[in-house]
């Protein structure tokens, strides 16, 4: 019934079976030189993200044809800047940001496929990997089989830099699901919320009512922020890398960050040079990191952040885009054998004792809390998690509400003997 993907490299995880390549070619002289054919009225273009108005033009886009829920409401409205920051990490590909142009007059761009490379661990081995994202058909090209010249496209532009596996994730249900993580919300501006048809006003309750109950505890001595807890820098980049990488080896899949990864991926998309009161403009800025910061010895103990990806609520004038933050990447040392610095192990164990599992959570809870308290006085409306890494430790504490949407992750060709407990933390969706 899957006409395409019954042709491609995915499958089920499969108990007893070996972790490996689904199709074992690497020989690159085997790779199409040339791209796949369109129909004539359109053709191909590298899209140049560093050219303002190419960037635009796959912005506008993705705002009017990209992911909408079920029933139509909302749809991701992401920014320019996001766009740029997603799919310009350290060691892109220009080859891979992959665009159709109707071939004449005003050459409009009608659909859009991104990746980016990716290292990966997945069960304990490491791949180079793409991530792929992003793939867009116009509204009226539907239906028509693009989708999957579009996937081919991207798969040989890949293969000719000699990548062979690539992870992906989506809301719809297609071939060699690996995992599944669910949406929980935690509603910041109830009223708005409700207003926008987001969340549904509660029986017998006001909204302000409501209101109350999703206040965001302030920092007091019982619910303390972590002390040390403040914004990423320039010089916590080897820090935090060297955090993430130990804490992440705990999950079955994880990516790998360079010292240049962490950097872009933290600290830049802030809206450098747009600045109110100080401060980086926030409709300018994507991502906030933060960390904690050893007062005695100055190490980096703990990371947290989100970014910022607001949804057109499409046909109402009085909020026509809802405010969103998403939980992003997260470590802490809590979770790691107290010589974890010093160890000569790089692969740390995933199931703690009860002693240090309850010290994870209640690190979590603070650290999350406190991420909390800067979503809200940034002005988001809401803040979104999926259960993935430990958000099992906060998701009840902190009042996320489950919400309708999962999301899918998949490894193309790349075989494993097991499911993945929970995805990798950057679906970007
Ligand atoms: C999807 N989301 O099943 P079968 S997520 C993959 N991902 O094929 P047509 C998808 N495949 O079932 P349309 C897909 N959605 O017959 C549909 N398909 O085998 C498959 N929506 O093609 C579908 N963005 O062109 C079917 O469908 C075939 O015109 C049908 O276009 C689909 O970015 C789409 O949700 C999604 O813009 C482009 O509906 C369009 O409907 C659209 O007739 C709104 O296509 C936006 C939206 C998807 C967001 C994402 C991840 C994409 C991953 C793609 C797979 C990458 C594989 C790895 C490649 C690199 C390998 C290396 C190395
Ligand atoms: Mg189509």
């Amino acid at each position: 019934q899957h006409k395409f993907w019954s042709t491609q490299p995915v499958a089920l995880p499969q108990e007893g079976s070996q972790d490996g390549p689904i199709d074992p070619t690497v020989d690159v002289e085997k790779f199409s030189k040339v791209p796949l054919p369109l129909p004539k009225e359109y053709e191909w273009v590298d899209v140049d993200l560093d050219n303002a108005q190419e960037l635009e033009d796959v912005r506008e886009l993705l705002c009017l044809n990209y992911v909408e829920d079920d029933d139509a409401t909302l749809r991701f409205n992401y920014s320019a800047e996001f766009i740029a920051w997603a799919l310009k990490p350290p060691g892109y590909q220009k080859s891979w940001h992959v665009g159709v142009r109707v071939a004449s007059g005003k050459r409009k761009l009608v659909a859009f496929i991104g990746a980016v490379p990716m290292t990966i661990d997945v069960n304990k081995r490491t791949l180079n990997t793409s991530e792929v994202n992003f793939l867009c058909v116009h509204k009226k090209l539907r239906s028509k089989r693009l989708a999957p010249v579009l996937i081919k496209e991207v798969t040989r532009r890949c293969n000719l830099k000699g990548v062979y596996q690539a992870t992906y994730t989506g809301g719809n249900v297609l071939p060699g699901i690996i995992s599944t993580c669910q949406y929980f919300h935690r509603p910041i501006n109830v009223p708005k919320l409700v207003d926008t048809g987001f969340s549904q006003p509660q029986p017998g309750m006001s909204i302000e009512k409501m209101a109350k109950a999703s206040d965001i505890p302030a920092n007091s001595p019982t619910r303390p922020q972590p002390e040390g807890f403040r914004e990423m820098e320039e010089k916590d980049v080897a820090g935090v890398t060297a955090l993430l990488k130990a804490y992440l080896s705990r999950f079955e899949l994880a990516p790998i960050f360079s010292q240049e990864e962490v950097r872009h991926t933290f600290l830049s998309g802030r809206g450098e040079g747009e600045y109110i009161d100080g401060k980086p403009m926030r409709e300018k800025q994507v991502v906030w990191a933060y960390v904690v910061e050893d007062p005695q010895t100055k190490l980096i103990t703990d990371f947290i952040s989100f970014y910022s990806l607001p949804s057109t609520v499409v046909g109402n004038d009085k909020h026509p885009i809802l405010d969103a933050a998403y939980m992003f990447y997260y470590a802490t040392e809590k979770a790691l054998p107290d010589d974890w610095r010093s160890s000569s192990t790089t692969v740390f164990p995933r199931k703690l004792e009860v002693a240090k599992r309850s010290r994870v959570g209640e690190r979590l809870n603070r650290l999350v809390e406190a991420i909390l308290r800067v979503s809200k006085s940034t002005g988001f409306d809401v803040f979104n998690t999926l259960t993935l890494m430990e958000s099992n430790h906060f998701i009840s504490d902190q009042k996320f509400k489950p919400g309708s949407g999962l999301l899918n992750y998949y490894i193309f060709n790349w075989k494993l003997s097991k499911q993945i407990n929970g995805g990798i933390g950057s679906g970007r969706d």
